[in-house]
C-alpha cells in the first residue's frame, strides 16, 4: 500500500516551507498523534519549497514521502487534507485563499497577513469555508504553553477578579550585531513589519486571550536602530550569512561595507512600544524588541486584577507566578507575595498527556499542542481556535500601532 494513500482516518498534511517554523511544525505533526491520539491521525505527506534540494533534505530528515516545488499543485492535490503554511507573511494570503477554495483545512503561521486588507480577505474566506466544514486556524502557539493556558483558565474562572492592568514584553536580541545580514524578516515587503508583527502579534493575541479583554485603543512609537545591513547570502531561521565581496551584487551606486559587500536598507521596525486600553476598562503597556541584549526569547505577560495577579516569562516556561490577594496571612503571619506554580501537574492544561509531575516541557511542546488541538477540532467537525477572525483581530491592533507610531500625534516632546 502506498504510504500516502488517503484513508478516512488519516489527515494528510502538506507543509509549505521548511525553515525554522517548517521544522518545528513537521516535528509537531509527527509527535502529536503519539501523545494526543484521536480517531484522526495526521501525517505530513508532502513538503513544498522552492529549493528542491533543500526540500528533499528536509523530507529525508522528517520522513516525508513527497517533495513539491510549486505550492499551487500541492493545494490542488486531491490526496491532501490540510495545508500548513510556514512561509513568510507576504505569501500567506494567496496560499490560504487558494487552499480554502480547494476545500483544504488551513493552519497558517502568524501574523495572519502583512496588512489589514489581506487579513480581512482571509477571515472572510475562512468564515465561508467553515460553513462547509472546512476549517482554518492561525498559529499563535504560545496559547498552548501550559502555564499560559492555566492563567487563561484561572482568569476565565474569576480567580483574578476585575482585570485592571496588563503589561507585556517580547524581548529578543538577535539583531544587535550590525553585521547581521538583511534577512527577509527585515524586509517590509516580505514580513509586513518587524518586531511588531513578528513578536508583538504574539503579545497582543496572548494578552487578549489570557485576559478575556480586547484592545480598543493604542498610542505607539517604533524605531529602527540600524537602517543599513549587509545583504544576506543565505539564511535559516534566525541565522544568516552575509554576501561576501565576491558574491555581492554591489554596483558603483550601491552602498558597500568595508569588505566591499553590498548593503541594503532595513524597512521594518527593530522595536515597538505601545500603551493600550481595553474594551472592559483595563490599561496596558507593551513592548516588542529585537535589540534587548541578554534576552533570547523573553515573552513576558503580567495581568493584575482586583483579587490577584499572574506573571509569566517564557524563559521560565514551566512556571506561573500567582499572587492571591485574598489569602495574604497564615496564622496572623503576613505571607503576601507571588507564589510560583510549577505547571507540570497532570491537572494542568496538556500535562496529563506527558511526563510525571516536575518533568518539564519546552518550546516544541507548544506546537505539538497546537497540532493536537487543531486535529481534535477537525475530528469533531468544529472550528479550531484561534480562528482567522482572531488573527484579523490581532492584525487590527498591529495596524493601529503602526498608524499611531507613524502619526506620532500624541507625543509630547520636551525641549522642542
Ligand atoms: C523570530 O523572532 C521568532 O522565530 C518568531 O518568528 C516566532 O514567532 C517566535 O515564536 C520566536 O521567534
Amino acid at each position: 500500500m502506498s504510504t500516502t494513500q488517503a484513508s478516512p482516518h488519516t489527515l494528510n498534511v502538506a507543509l509549505i516551507g521548511y525553515s525554522f517554523m517548517g521544522a518545528i511544525h513537521a516535528q509537531a505533526w509527527r509527535t502529536a498523534p503519539s501523545f494526543f491520539p484521536t480517531d484522526l491521525t495526521p501525517r505530513v505527506t508532502t513538503v513544498c519549497g522552492r529549493n528542491e534540494y533543500a526540500a528533499t533534505e528536509f523530507a529525508n530528515r522528517f520522513g516525508i514521502p513527497h517533495v513539491e516545488t510549486d505550492w499551487r499543485s500541492v493545494v490542488n492535490d486531491p490526496t491532501i487534507d490540510v495545508i500548513d503554511i510556514c512561509v513568510p507573511g507576504h505569501l500567506h494570503t494567496e496560499i490560504a485563499l487558494a487552499a480554502l477554495a480547494a476545500g483544504k483545512h488551513v493552519l497558517c503561521e502568524k501574523p495572519l497577513a502583512n496588512n489589514l486588507d489581506d487579513a480581512e480577505r482571509m477571515a472572510a474566506a475562512a468564515a465561508s469555508a467553515s460553513a462547509n466544514g472546512i476549517f482554518a486556524s492561525v498559529g499563535f502557539n504560545y496559547r498552548r504553553t501550559p502555564a499560559l493556558a492555566l492563567a487563561q483558565r484561572m482568569i476565565a474562572n474569576g480567580d483574578l477578579g476585575v482585570i485592571r492592568s496588563m503589561r507585556g514584553q517580547y524581548l529578543q536580541d538577535w539583531l544587535v550585531d550590525p553585521t547581521f545580514p538583511l534577512v527577509w524578516r527585515l524586509d517590509a515587503e516580505k514580513a509586513g513589519s518587524g518586531a511588531l508583527g513578528d513578536l508583538g502579534a504574539h503579545l497582543i493575541d496572548l494578552a487578549q486571550w489570557v485576559s478575556g479583554h480586547n484592545i480598543d485603543g493604542v498610542s505607539a512609537l517604533s524605531r529602527t536602530f540600524i537602517s543599513e545591513r549587509p545583504l544576506a547570502e543565505a539564511s535559516s531561521g534566525l541565522s544568516a550569512t552575509a554576501a561576501t565581496a565576491a558574491t555581492t551584487t554591489a554596483t558603483t551606486e550601491t552602498a558597500t561595507d568595508d569588505s566591499g559587500s553590498a548593503m541594503g536598507t532595513v524597512t521594518v521596525d527593530d522595536a515597538a512600544i505601545w500603551l493600550a486600553t481595553t474594551d472592559k476598562g483595563a490599561i496596558g503597556t507593551f513592548e516588542a524588541n529585537r535589540f534587548a541584549t541578554g534576552h533570547n526569547n523573553a515573552l513576558r505577560l503580567e495581568i493584575n486584577g482586583s483579587l490577584g495577579s499572574i506573571a509569566f516569562d517564557f524563559e521560565r516556561l514551566n512556571e506561573l507566578e500567582y499572587f492571591d490577594n485574598r489569602s495574604t496571612t497564615v496564622n496572623n503571619v503576613e505571607v503576601g507575595g507571588f507564589r510560583r506554580i510549577h505547571v507540570t501537574k497532570a491537572s494542568h492544561p496538556y500535562l496529563a498527556a506527558w511526563w510525571p509531575a516536575g518533568h518539564s516541557l519546552g518550546y516544541e511542546h507548544t506546537f505539538v499542542h497546537q497540532v493536537a488541538d487543531f486535529v481534535a477540532a477537525v475530528a469533531a467537525n468544529t472550528p479550531p481556535s484561534p480562528s482567522f477572525e482572531d488573527g484579523l483581530n490581532v492584525q487590527c491592533v498591529l495596524d493601529a500601532v503602526e498608524r499611531s507610531a507613524a502619526a506620532h500625534s500624541s507625543w509630547t516632546q520636551l525641549n522642542p
